[in-house]
């Protein structure tokens, strides 16, 4: 029985032995597979030069249109200062406001002082040059002191809009009220950033002291 078992145990490893002989036509495709092996190897190569994020905004060089500046990437919020800060290709933009500005006035008549608030829808459209800007108020009817001395339309308009910074603007404003007086200012225009800007009139007429100040948000 012994040596039955033993034959019998020489015997299989024999099986295998021509299996092995079998397994030799899978090897040619295995070597075959060791191509697709190399291809991979390849990839790996195209894995070490991975663009780097060396400003670590979260955004990598290839995307980051200044990959040393981490206030700079794609989305980032764009400021008028002659910087692409969001990537779009476009330094700074063109863009148009709106906003109401409040509007405080005090006028005299006879030695006695009117004091006004006014509501003024503003629109502005800006580009890197210059700017256009109309601020229009309306004094209402029943304002009696108001329509006397402000008129019942005031337009407030900077007189020569040209930007000499691109996040300021400083200059000549004029004041035109629709009961006849054109009166000359200065106004000063802030943008913070490329959604914001402010704006502040002072005059001084002969019956006026004159105040506004508002916030131009772009829609
Ligand atoms: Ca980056
Ligand atoms: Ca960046
Ligand atoms: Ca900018």
């Amino acid at each position: 029985m012994l040596l039955l078992i033993s034959l019998a145990c020489i015997g299989e490893p024999q099986e295998p032995d021509s299996g092995i002989l079998v397994d030799t036509e899978p090897d040619t495709g295995l070597e075959d597979t060791g191509d697709t092996g190399d291809t991979g190897q390849d990839t790996g190569d195209t894995g070490t030069s991975e663009p780097r994020d060396r400003d670590e905004d979260g955004f990598a060089e290839d995307v980051d249109c200044d990959d040393l500046n981490a206030e700079i990437f794609p989305g980032a919020t764009e400021t008028f200062d002659g910087v692409d800060q969001d990537c779009d290709g476009v330094v700074d933009a063109s863009g148009e406001y709106s906003a109401t500005i409040e509007i405080s006035a005090s006028g005299w008549f006879e030695g006695e002082r009117h004091d006004f608030e006014l509501s003024c829808p503003t629109t502005m459209t800006r580009d890197l040059v210059d700017f256009e800007m109309e601020v229009v108020c309306t004094t209402p009817e029943t304002d009696y002191w108001g329509m006397l001395l402000l008129g019942e339309l005031l337009t407030i308009v900077p007189d020569d809009p040209y930007l000499w910074e691109l996040d300021k603007w400083e200059g000549p404003t004029v004041v035109t009220s629709s009961n006849g007086w054109d009166t000359m200012g200065e106004g000063v225009l802030v943008w913070q950033d490329m959604n914001t800007a402010r704006l502040t009139v002072e005059l001084d007429t002969k019956y006026l002291d004159f105040d506004g100040t508002g916030k131009l948000r772009r829609p």
